[in-house]
């Protein structure tokens, strides 16, 4: 019974991303799903993200929490709508979540948007939003085993941001043992290492925005 109710709900889901992802192709918008744990980075790289290519394309930003509008007033500052949603106690955003404030968004004048999940590394990785791609973000504080015991995220990613890594002299972090793990789960993740604080090796992932966004 249980799993039967699962499976429905994740049907359900399903038809509704394939309606936001057929909207978002005929508009021609490339879509990230951004996924990560708690404090890892996600706003700070979009932070950097709005200031660095906002004169370049048309992008935009929804933001997901359980509570709060912390995170769009933080993309708000720096010149990049941003649309807040509230999950109430939910673990993850879900395709009708995203539907429901497209409306919001003047879909014809976009190039670009980024979506930041719930922060969790379970949940958001098992609910597709109707996103061209997911990235997630590991920083170094978090430890190299997490590849090891969340599988699913770093399978279902197309990019992995290594973040935080002007922090890797004060942990005992690897980053080859990250990314030799993360390789294995998925051998076609393309991985970036990071610093949002330094800004060290954002210009690979504003490059790759860039890339990705000229094919749409
Ligand atoms: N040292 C360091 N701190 C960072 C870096 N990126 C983000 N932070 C800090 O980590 C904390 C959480 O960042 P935030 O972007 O809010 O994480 P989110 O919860 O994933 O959106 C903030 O205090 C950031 O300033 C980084 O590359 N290096
Ligand atoms: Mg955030």
């Amino acid at each position: 019974m249980k799993v039967s109710v699962v499976r429905n709900i994740l049907e359900a889901n399903e038809a509704i991303a394939q309606k936001n992802r057929k909207l978002f192709k005929e508009k021609g918008l490339f879509t990230i799903n951004l996924m990560s744990s708690p404090g890892a980075g996600k706003t700070t790289l979009l932070e950097n993200t709005a200031e660095a290519l906002k004169d370049k394309l048309r992008m935009a930003v929804i933001e997901g929490d359980i509570q709060s509008s912390v995170d769009a007033r933080r993309i708000a500052k720096k010149g990049v709508q941003a649309i807040q949603i509230n999950t109430d106690g939910g673990c993850h955003l879900d395709a009708n979540m995203i539907q429901n404030v497209l409306a919001h968004l003047d879909l014809d004048n976009l190039d670009l948007l980024i979506v930041e999940n719930v922060g969790n590394l379970v949940c958001p990785a098992e609910f597709d939003i109707g996103e061209n791609v997911k990235a997630m973000i590991l920083s170094v504080t978090e430890g190299d085993d997490k590849p090891l015991k969340y599988p699913v995220m770093f399978r279902e990613s197309a990019v992995l941001l290594i973040n935080k890594i002007d922090l890797l002299p004060y942990t005992n972090c690897k980053i080859n043992n990250i990314k030799k793990a993360a390789l294995k789960l998925n051998p076609k993740i393309k991985i970036f290492e990071v610093s949002c604080r330094t800004g060290e090796g954002l210009e690979n992932w504003y490059k790759w925005i860039r890339q990705q966004t000229k094919k749409k």
